[in-house]
């Protein structure tokens, strides 16, 4: 009998108990960036997951875009995650975070000093990011200010802020590894790709320099924990956050054949666009191509998709040999006992989109699991 997504699945250290994973989703309900009780409930109440992947946490300061979103560079938000992982491991799960820098996404007003965002090259995104009113406590989408290039010399201190965060995070706040947030427009994305980097130095232009700042933060990230237990989250064709590349077929060739040998947990794949359609216009893009260069180049770690995908396609990706593990994202939002409901084919809860970023318990630790709704 074929492997189904039930079986248990080994991603470098990880030893998982299916292959169904909570994709990192974003909730901003971590002010002051750190993570609160009632996010380790939530997080417990999905341990059934073979992996929960936190959602986005950022490295540094300079790292954050967006209003209550979590951290890993203070001893407070370390502390809160330290309640989250043994919340998770108390009820059996596996739980790794991801780190995040978001680059150009991000507002004056999240910044140090009201600095402006960094990027790799001074472009606007015409994008949004979300600022929370300090008096109101009301949240609003607010367009991305204008970034500043980063200067060649800084790139060594956001590498070793990678690998910093990391540390924190296995060592100090008990996560199980680390996911490097390479998708989404976000800062390594938008070193990769020529619709945000214009840079002429050794960090732009050729597909190796655009692709030298993901790989050198992942290099220092596998040096400082193992490459065991580390994932890394890729989205090849995704508009998200105005990120495009002219060639991405030949760039992600490259870079995963680069981190084929590195030992990696994973490979976290978006395909199309992100919470989105699994097809973007004039965007084509063979995903098996880079999964076979992967192997061809020695990478032995998972793989792992995501994206629109319902009960039979992530069957379907598993049996067939396409997949190794499926993250689900909307639906772990509203269904906490999603292996379970798989499992038994059971209906699944609606989401409400209005409570997916900032708030408190609802629409976070209220959607009831099928016992729970047999009961009520
Ligand atoms: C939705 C809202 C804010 C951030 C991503 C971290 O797309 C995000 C994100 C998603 O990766």
């Amino acid at each position: 009998m074929s492997t189904t997504l039930f079986d248990p699945v080994q991603a470098g250290d990880l030893q998982l108990a299916n292959r169904i994973a909570m994709a990192p989703l974003t909730r901003n309900r971590s002010p002051n960036a750190v993570p609160k009780d009632i996010t380790a409930t939530y997080y417990a109440q999905r341990a059934t997951a073979g992996l929960l992947i936190t959602e986005a946490t950022a490295i540094s300061h300079q790292g954050q875009g967006y209003a209550d979103v979590p951290g890993l560079y203070g001893s407070d938000q370390l502390d809160g995650w330290k309640k989250v992982t043994a919340a998770v491991h108390e009820r059996g799960g596996k739980i790794v975070t991801q780190l995040w820098h978001v680059g150009r996404i991000s507002h004056v007003d999240l910044q140090p000093e009201g600095g402006q965002p960094v990027a790799p090259s001074a472009i606007t995104a015409k994008a949004k990011t979300y600022l929370v009113d300090r008096d109101s406590g009301k949240g609003q989408f607010v367009a991305t200010s204008e970034p500043r290039a980063l200067d060649a010399s800084e790139l060594p201190g956001i590498v070793h802020t990678y690998a910093a965060a990391a540390r924190n995070a296995v060592e100090t706040a008990g996560f199980d590894g680390v996911e490097i947030h390479g998708a989404n427009g976000y800062l390594l994305d938008q070193f990769l790709k020529t619709g945000a980097n214009q840079r002429t130095d050794d960090y732009g232009g050729s597909i190796e320099n655009r692709a030298r700042l993901l790989l050198e933060a992942t290099r220092a990230v596998v040096d400082a924990i193992g490459g065991g237990k580390v994932g890394i989250r890729l989205s090849p064709v995704t508009p998200a956050n105005d990120i495009s590349d002219a060639d991405p077929q030949p760039l992600f060739d490259y870079v995963i054949r680069q981190l084929a040998p590195l030992g990696l947990a994973y490979v976290h794949v978006i395909e199309g666009a992100t919470g989105g359609p699994r097809e973007v216009d004039g965007r084509p893009f063979d995903y098996e191509a880079i999964k076979a260069a992967y192997r061809e180049a020695g990478g032995q770690g998972a793989w792992m998709v995501n994206n629109a995908y319902d009960r039979a396609l992530a069957m379907e990706a598993v049996e067939s040999g396409r997949a190794d593990i499926v993250a689900f994202g909307k639906a772990y939002i509203s269904n906490p006992d999603l292996v379970e409901r798989l499992r038994k084919d059971a209906p699944l809860n609606e989401w409400d989109q209005s409570t997916f970023y900032g708030g408190g318990e609802k629409g976070y630790t209220d959607y009831p699991t099928l016992q729970q709704s047999k009961q009520g």
